[in-house]
Order: C-alpha cells, then structure tokens, then sequence
C-alpha cells in the first residue's frame, strides 16, 4: 500500500480537506455516507416500505451529463490521441487544473476509494484508487465496483493501479475538465458530479485508460453489453453489442421474452456497459464485465421496456434526477402512460407539466447482482466465451433490421462505419446523425485509426474469433412509425444470429453483407405483415452509396493513421452498390 499511501497523501497535501477517509466497501461505511448525505439535504429518503434502500440525489441544474467538449486525453503527443479526441499538452494540463486542484477541499472530506474492475481473482481485473470529496460518488462506487477490501488486497499482491483524481470543485461548467494521462495511467476530473464525468471506475479508467492499456497487451476494452442466450438444450450462447449511448443496450442486456421463455429459452445478463475480452486458451474471446452495477438511463425504462430493471431497482438503488411522487416513490417519463399526479420535478418543484418532470438523462444506480437475470458467471474470473459481436444505432431510414457482415475484417468497416441519431446521454443537439465508430467515438483513449488497426490485429490473433452483426432496431416507415416492435421481440434476432454463428440461419447476400431472408426469422406468435418485414430487411441502394460516400469525411480524418484495409473495404463496398 505504500505507493497508494504516498500519492494520497500528495494528493491531500494539494487539496488540503479536512478530514481523510479511507473506504473499506463495507455495509456500514455505505450507511454512514447515505446518512451524511439525508442530513446533509443532498439525498432524499424515498419510501421504504416500497423501495428498501433508495434514495434521490439531485445534481446540479449544469451538471446532468457528460461533457465531451471538456474532456481530453493527455497524452504526450498530440499525435497519439488523433483528431477525434480534445487533447492537451499534459504538463499545460496539468499546470492548468492543478490550480483549480489546489485546496479546493477545504472543509470537504476526501474519501478514497479502491475499486477493483472485475472479478476478485481475475487476471483480467484491473485496481484503481479513486479520490473524491463527493460521497455521492463514493457511494456510487460501491455499487458499480468491487470497492474496498478486495481491491486493497489486489494493492498488496503488487498489482498496478489506475489513479483517479476527483473534485467537485464549483461545479461550476467553466471550470470543469475531465482529464486523461494514459501514459501515467492517472485521471483528473474537476468541477462535475455526474456519473459519466465522476465515477473514474466506469467510462475514465474501464475504457479511455483501458482502451490504451488494451492496444498495449493484446486485449480489448470495449463499450458492450453481454449477455447469455440459453436454449432448450441447456447450452448458452454468449453474446455483446456495442450501441452508442441510449441506445437500448441496457434493455438488450435484459431482454425478456415471455413467448420465448414459455418455450425454453432464458436470456442471462452480464454486463449492461463495458466489456472487456482476451484471446482465451481456447482460441476464442472471453469477456468480462468489469462494472458491478448499472448506471442506467431511467426514461423509457418500465414493466413493458425492461421489467428486469424494474424489478433491479426496486431496492438498494440511487435515483438520481428522477422526479418524486407524493407518495415518496421515483418516475419518470415513459414508467406509466399517463404521469401520476402531485409530481415534484427533477429540481424539486411542483411538476408544471411542461418539460420533463425527469431529466431525460436521470438515471438509476444499482446492483447488477438484484438483476433477476444476472448470469452465474458474472463473478466469474474466466468470463464467458463470445460467439458474436453486434454493431448498432438509432438510424431510421437506413440500416436493415440485422445483417452479417462478411468476415472479421468487414465486420471491423461495419463497426467503423456505425452511427447513430443522437441522444440526451451527452451535452449538444439531440436527434442529428453522429458518427461513432464502435460507440467508442467519446471512450477511445487513443488515435481512433489506430483503434481499428488494434481491431484488425485482434482478429488475425484470436483463432476462433465471434461473428460479426449489425442490427437496427429504430427502422421507421413512411409515417414516422417504428417497424419492429423492438424489445422482447429481439429476442427473434438473437436466434437468427446465434442460427447463422451455428452454420445454419437462411440468408441472402447484399452488396452490405448477408440479411436474413424474409422466412429466416421465428416471427411466429407476432403480428407483423410480409411487407413491413420486406421494408425492415430491405437495402436500399441510392441511400447506402450516400452513406458509404459520407463516410470518406471519417476515414479522411484519420489521415495515413487509417488501416488500409478499410479505405479499401469502403471501395469495394462502393463497387458492390454499383456506385
Ligand atoms: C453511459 C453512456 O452513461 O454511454 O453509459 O453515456
Ligand atoms: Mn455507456
């Protein structure tokens, strides 16, 4: 523990807080830190008897997503974090927010935080330290790492850990940075409390860090949900996805699907976020979720959306910019057709009904082990075998309800290519195309060219590496009007892929890759007619030659850091459309 203890007290020496707490991830430490905040206002008890353990916290009016346009990798070379990166010079940084840094916790308590990403046990875990002066977020982290003791053991056994420094500063947006130095593995986060920008265990150290530690060592740290089909037969097939933020990942991760149920078949959910996979003994990838909890988007998610998540929130969860029924219990849009009566709004105020009575970025915060159907393996130091990979967005004209790509390599051109409508997840417009290659775009800590070359070696490295999809469940039609009814219903796309993983699955070639032919998919049970499933699974020629075209604005970017074998698939794709 002497390095950890060295830089803490560093770290102390600078802020100057009154007082210094070491957590140890315990029970009562949880307690202590929720009973400060209820007296101190900044959490409030919601009703107990129908949700044990829940609590809402609400953030700062500024302080409700994360801020890309102040975040920025540090890396030595302006270089290495390319052009889709804010970078600075680290020492210019540093000398910047170390002043923003330096005794901004007077009067404040600075908690430190070990946290472990990952299993206990598990060569692929990673340690972290996260200081903070936020018990908001020291609580959060209980939730979402194995913090504490286990991580402090890690420590002794002489494993290497991530330093993340936290502040709230003045949570004022002018004086906020979130800072990276993946050279020094270190984190700076000044002037935020939000989930994204102030939990350093999930998108700062779990992918920016990581992704370069990853490139470094062979593996790959990645924006996935996994989870775990089981069939009729007993087996489980397992699978991840990477959705820009928003994007349902959440509601995938936990799909449930009566009908399919009612025939043998059970989903298992392992990750909702990150994912981070190595070439196993076998040849194949394993993946572990490094997270122990959610972080999830509280809008839209309800009894129909994600009765899992409901069920996972009902005790031991964080609310956080939710709004409040007047019988002490959260809402939030889409939870209930119609909203209750006597709301307070997500900034305490009688509900107006004008905007939103939840911020549409609220979130809930909770234990993954209170999903009914988190996986056995979710403590599993060996992670789980993956047979696919599955790209997607929000792309309402465009993309077919699923299709194959042809091989690793043109699976790595569809990943490049993603993009998607955007979202309330992040500060900036909502409903404009945003390109995110690998929904990686905000969480890659390095030159995103060099990110796809780290892809392409990946998969001449991994014998037996997974299939690779695309699926689009946002497709409308002429009248605005979505075409697949989405949710549980994915659950008939899950089996086409697994099908095709299996060498069986019906499918036509297009010049995109292979869609399922229209009698491939299961669609018994549901109500959809032959002409939305031709409109869902059709390609369009004239839209796709313009979607292949735009993506040369990308590709052009990334300058002579793009693997040639991308521009090239980008051509043959363009001759295949017959452009
Ligand atoms: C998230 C995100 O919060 O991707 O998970 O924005
Ligand atoms: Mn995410």
């Amino acid at each position: 523990m002497q390095p950890v203890r060295r830089w803490v007290a560093e770290v102390a020496a600078t802020t100057r807080p009154e007082e210094v707490v070491w957590c140890d991830g315990s029970e009562a430490e949880y307690g202590r830190l929720i009973d400060r905040m209820l007296s101190e206002g900044t959490m409030i008890e919601l009703n107990q008897q129908a949700f044990p353990r829940c609590y809402l916290h609400r953030s700062d009016p500024k302080d409700v997503s994360r801020t890309e346009h102040l975040t920025f990798i540090c890396s030595a070379r302006r270089e290495d974090a390319g052009p889709t990166n804010n970078w600075r010079d680290p020492a210019e940084a540093k000398a910047k927010v170390g002043e923003m840094f330096a005794g901004c916790m007077k009067g404040r308590t600075m908690y430190v935080v070990p946290y472990l990403m990952g299993p206990a046990g598990s060569p692929n875990s990673q340690v972290g330290i996260e200081v903070t002066d936020s018990p908001y977020v020291a609580a959060s982290m209980r939730i979402m790492t194995r913090m504490g003791q286990v991580a402090i053991q890690a420590v002794e056994e002489g494993r290497p850990f991530v330093r993340g420094l936290h502040s709230l500063g003045e949570l004022d947006p002018e004086r906020r940075f979130i800072l990276h130095f993946p050279e020094e593995r270190l984190i700076w986060s000044y002037g935020s409390g939000y989930g994204g920008n102030a939990l350093l265990g999930k998108k700062c150290h779990a992918l920016r860090i990581a992704s370069v530690t990853a490139r470094d060592e062979g593996w790959m740290a990645e924006h996935m949900l996994i989870l775990g089909v089981q069939r009729p037969d007993g087996e489980t097939v397992y699978i991840t996805a990477a959705f820009p933020s928003a994007c349902g990942k959440t509601n995938l991760a936990m799909l449930v699907s009566p009908f399919f149920e009612a025939r043998g078949y059970k989903v298992w959910t392992v990750g909702d976020d990150i994912a981070w996979l190595r070439i196993g003994e076998d040849g194949r990838l394993w993946a572990i979720n490094p997270e122990s909890g959610c972080f999830g988007v509280a809008p839209g998610t309800s009894e129909q959306s994600n009765p899992n998540a409901m069920a996972m929130v009902r005790r031991d969860s964080l609310f956080t910019n939710v709004a409040l029924t007047p019988q002490g219990t959260p809402w939030w849009e889409g939870m209930t057709a119609a909203p209750p009566s006597g709301l307070t709004d997500w900034q305490g105020r009688p509900w107006s009904g004008q905007a939103p009575a939840a911020h549409p970025n609220s979130r809930f915060t909770t234990p993954i082990a209170n999903c009914p159907t988190v996986s056995p393996h979710l403590n599993d130091p060996q992670g789980v075998p993956i047979a696919a990979f599955l790209f997607g967005g929000r792309r309402t004209h465009l993309a077919p309800l699923v299709y194959q790509s042809f091989d690793w390599e043109h699976g790595v051109f569809v990943g490049a290519g993603m993009g998607s409508e955007t979202t309330a997840a992040a500060v900036g417009a909502v409903g404009q195309l945003r390109r995110d290659p690998f929904a990686m775009l905000p969480f890659c800590g390095y030159h995103m060219g060099d990110y796809f070359a780290h892809w392409l070696a990946m998969g001449r490295r991994t014998p037996r590496p997974p299939a690779i999809f695309h699926v689009n469940w946002f497709r409308k039609g002429a009248e605005g009007q979505f075409l697949w009814p989405g949710y549980g219903d994915n659950m008939r796309v899950l089996l086409w892929i697994i099908d095709r993983v299996e060498g069986r699955g019906k499918a036509a070639e297009t010049p995109i890759g292979f869609v399922p032919t229209p009698d491939a998919l299961n669609l018994e049970g549901l109500e959809i007619s032959p002409e939305t499933m031709r409109e869902l699974l059709s390609v369009d020629r004239q839209a796709w030659i313009r979607e292949t075209e735009s993506l040369a604005e990308l590709f052009d970017k990334l300058g002579d850091h793009l693997p040639p074998e991308l521009a090239a698939q980008r051509q043959a794709l363009l001759r295949r459309l017959g452009a």
